[in-house]
């Protein structure tokens, strides 16, 4: 089997792309692949059809770039990810082919709506939130900047969960993504890898073993089976692929059980390993902590290792110059145990010195970090690891004892640092550090906003980083403008394409152009009609969906995200209350009409996210059936926030909430879609915050609160929150409102414990900051009233917006990173 040099191999004729050649296509694929004709099709036939041939094109584009990554012999790029949020595929890879017009045109030759079909095509919902949602964008960066690059994850039979809503309560439903199949993906069994968990080890017999070397025999083992989704860059200049595995048993049924009757035993294994790739696991800030959750771990980090290694080999074949062709990024802890596994293969399996081990090991990964948070940071109690890997749970401690050995020599840290950088926490039942393996593991280790990063190197890390100061670096996120800009907001797009011409579609910060239309009259109406026909088409969705009537000629002020103490949904809430109550003292007074939006999904155990939902709820249905407060104020839980509904919600927005009490949120990328797309945000100095406000500048974004340094102050002086409430009568009258049942006369206490927490401590800051956020909301209700100003921030905005690209993230990363010229 030639591999190499096989450029003259036999292709198919590059396709054409004209309305008619798609429309043949289209009627192909629909006959020959899905086994109907045009009459007798139905809109999910449609839907299959027209992914096949879109998925043709780009499958073309995919062979070429997969060639031409093997031509130039040079670094590729492996993104471990426990999460890809990639949502909808369909219109992604059309436009990014270029085949969106044309495909239009085709489809209504064939008298089938294209908006209507794209709307069925499932939420490939692989992600918790914003950490799943990055990896996306960067896949989609990565093909675009031409980075020749793997992502590495699970295919979850069931992904994020549906979330409905029961009298105003989140309730959880299974997610099925995958129940009309999925045309996107392609099965790769000849690339199965075995994969063990448990037994025990031995020495490694032979006259070559080296003192490292070891044999693992597991007890446990399954199989894993890659599927592969092929992920078009901008103008298809290049087609990455997407490797997401399955879990698979050994033995499909073991026939000796169900020969002896045991019909449930003999399924057990199966079972057991499709448990291990069945479902994600909902938390999105706080660590699982659960032994599924540590196996698919290390299943998927196994897996992908495998499959890395092998493939080095087979082109390089020598694995001392791993590092010098593979740059893995660990994408959070989640994939940190891969560092011990690498070290399993290179000394176990291929037996090299645990020095040259760890050199290579050490040059091959980075780690990019995306919390603070302590209960997000994950780590194993030694029982558990020793007990699922227990070869891992051996290099893991020969690595520490080296590591805490190069400390004491440096002799600059006392006992209490020795045991912060230790590997092993050991207060109280001892514990696997999973951030301070990937760190000791890695060259880089990076934050993922300006904030972040420093508060890294003076929290979590800061006597890693006394010991390594020139591993820690900042990466601030970014987000695919194809994605968030050009295909969710199709009127934005052409109005700036008509006002600037088309340099932005390849470089986004070409954006800038725009700042000079932003006093000019005439555009300004222009831009905010084509917000106006967003808030219209998210009214009338909400309408359908919801039955919800909301005005879109009001503010829409919008707050989507993951619901979490952190993020503040409650501060706007009670704002809210505030306002309302406001309005009804004061009805004379000229209000600005605000519809307040939020939409989010609390995990299923953290019992305060799920009463902050049904508080919304519950405040919506007083508010929004008060004739006193009627066309001034209305509030609306939207269920079910997922990328797909982002999509329409960020377009129609007027103003983004990003209110997390500073130093919580790392970065936020959702801030940074709202801005892009003319929505002014309402934020604290937190994360990428205070970077957006550097490049729109202070006068085109509402900055309120305190920020993270003296938030630090505020709790180190012993901050009394009593005082605070104290002190403003709005607050103290909505906090009393809620907590005495006023929106709760069904169940009075509900909200007593929730509102107890702000008197009693108040961890996030809410009653500190309350008075600068009201202030800040009258100072929005202002600008609303002056439609010129408003336009003229809101263009700002947009215009400055470009050095957010996910693009301009990944040329970093490429740069500093992975050496990738
Ligand atoms: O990653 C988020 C950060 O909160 C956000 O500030 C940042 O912009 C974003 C991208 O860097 N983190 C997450 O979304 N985290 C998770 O989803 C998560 C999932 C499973 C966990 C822990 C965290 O076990
Ligand atoms: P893998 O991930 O290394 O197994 O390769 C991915 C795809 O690239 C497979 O479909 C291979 O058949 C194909 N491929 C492997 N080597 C070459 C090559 O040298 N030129 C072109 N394609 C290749």
């Amino acid at each position: 089997m030639a591999l190499k040099g096989t450029t003259n191999l036999p292709r198919p004729e590059p396709r054409q792309s004209a309305p008619d050649v798609l429309a043949r296509e289209i009627v192909e694929r629909l006959t020959y692949r899905i086994g109907k004709n045009a009459v007798a099709a139905k809109p999910h036939d449609w839907l299959h059809a027209v992914i096949l041939s879109i998925r043709d094109r780009v499958i073309d584009a995919w062979i070429s770039s997969t060639q031409k990554t093997y031509e130039e012999e040079g670094r590729r790029v492996y993104y471990l990810s426990l999460e890809f949020l990639i949502g909808r595929l369909m219109r992604d890879a059309a436009s990014n082919m270029e085949l969106m017009d044309d495909m239009q045109a085709a489809l209504a030759s064939l008298g089938v709506d294209i908006d209507l079909i794209a709307a069925l095509e499932p939420d490939a919902a692989l992600g918790n939130g914003g950490l799943g949602r990055l990896a996306a964008c960067f896949m989609e960066s990565m093909a675009t900047v031409d980075v020749p690059a793997y992502g590495y994850g699970i295919r979850y039979v069931n992904g994020m969960f549906r979330q409905e809503m029961s009298d105003g309560w989140q309730v959880e439903l299974p997610e099925t993504w995958l129940t009309h199949g999925n045309p996107w993906e392609f099965e790769r069994r000849e690339a199965s890898y075995e994969v063990g968990f448990g037994g025990l080890v031995d020495p490694a017999e032979g006259e070559n073993a080296g003192p490292h070397q070891m044999m693992w025999k597991p007890v446990e083992r399954v199989i894993a089976t890659p599927y592969d989704t092929p992920i078009a860059g901008w103008r298809g200049k290049r087609v990455n692929t997407l490797r997401l595995w399955e879990a698979q048993p050994i033995d499909p049924i073991l026939l000796d059980k169900f020969n002896a009757g045991d019909h449930l035993g003999a399924l057990s294994e199966s079972n057991r390993a499709e448990a291990l790739t069945r479902v994600l696991y909902p938390a999105d800030s706080s660590a699982a902590g659960q032994e599924l959750r540590l196996r698919q771990e290390y299943f998927f980090s196994s897996a992908s290792l495998q499959d890395i290694v092998r493939r080095h080999l087979q082109y390089f074949g020598s694995i001392q110059t791993l590092p010098d062709k593979a740059a893995i990024q660990l994408n959070d802890t989640h994939p940190a145990v891969a560092v011990a596994e690498l070290m399993r293969i290179l000394l176990d399996i291929h037996g090299l010195d645990f020095d040259e081990a760890w050199d290579i090991t050490r040059r091959t990964f980075s780690y990019t970090n995306h919390t603070l948070l302590p209960e997000a940071l994950e780590s194993w109690p030694v029982p558990l690891f020793e007990r699922l890997l227990p070869r891992h749970m051996q290099i893991v401690y020969a690595v520490n004892s080296r590591l805490l050995a190069e400390a004491r020599r440096s002799g600059q840290f006392d006992d209490g640092a020795i045991s912060a950088i230790s590997l092993i926490d050991e207060g109280g039942a001892r514990r696997v550090r999973m951030g301070n393996l990937a760190f000791a593991g890695s060259h880089s280790v990076n934050g993922v906003s300006a904030l972040h990063t420093d508060l890294m190197k003076v929290t979590v890390f800061s006597d890693l980083h006394r010991l390594y100061p020139a591993r820690i670096n900042n990466k601030t996120n970014g987000v695919t403008f194809r994605r968030w800009l050009m295909q969710c907001n199709h009127g934005l797009f052409e109005l700036i394409r008509e006002a600037i011409g088309d340099a932005f579609m390849d470089d986004a910060e070409a954006l800038r152009d725009l700042d000079r239309f932003a006093d000019d009259g005439a555009f300004q109406q222009r831009f905010m009609a084509v917000k106006r026909a967003n808030k219209e088409a998210l009214a009338s969705l909400l309408r359908k969906r919801l039955n919800a009537r909301i005005d879109p000629a009001a503010l829409f002020d919008i707050q989507i995200k993951r619901i979490h103490e952190y993020k503040r949904q409650l501060l706007n809430i009670i704002e809210a209350v505030s306002l309302y109550d406001q309005i009804r003292s004061h009805p004379e007074k000229d209000w600005a009409p605000r519809v307040k939006l939020f939409g989010g999904k609390a995990a299923p155990s953290y019992h305060n996210a799920k009463l902050i939902i049904k508080l919304a709820n519950d405040v919506a249905r007083a508010v929004n059936y008060d004739p006193a407060v009627q066309g001034l104020l209305k509030v609306q839980f939207v269920p079910n926030y997922n990328v797909s509904m982002a999509e329409v919600m960020i377009p129609a927005a007027d103003l983004s909430e990003q209110i997390s009490t500073a130093g919580m949120e790392a970065s936020g990328t959702g801030n940074m879609k709202f801005a892009v797309n003319g929505a002014l945000t309402i934020g604290t100095l937190d994360g990428a915050n205070v970077e957006m406000r550097d490049h729109v500048g202070e006068e085109n974004i509402i900055i309120f609160g305190l920020t993270a340094q003296e938030v630090n102050e505020r709790r180190a002086k012993g901050y009394d929150p009593r005082e605070a409430i104290g002190q403003s009568k709005e607050l103290s009258q909505a906090l009393n409102a809620i907590a005495s049942g006023v929106f709760s006369p069904d169940d009075p206490d509900r909200y007593k414990g929730l509102i107890d927490g702000i008197y009693n401590s108040d961890w996030f800051m809410v009653a500190a900051d309350f008075d600068s956020y009201s202030a800040a909301q009258r100072r929005v209700d202002e600008l609303w009233r002056d439609p010129a100003i408003w336009a003229r921030m809101a263009i700002h905005n947009v215009a400055r917006m470009g050095w957010f690209s996910s693009d301009r993230t990944i040329r970093e990363y490429a740069r500093d990173i992975w050496k990738i010229p």
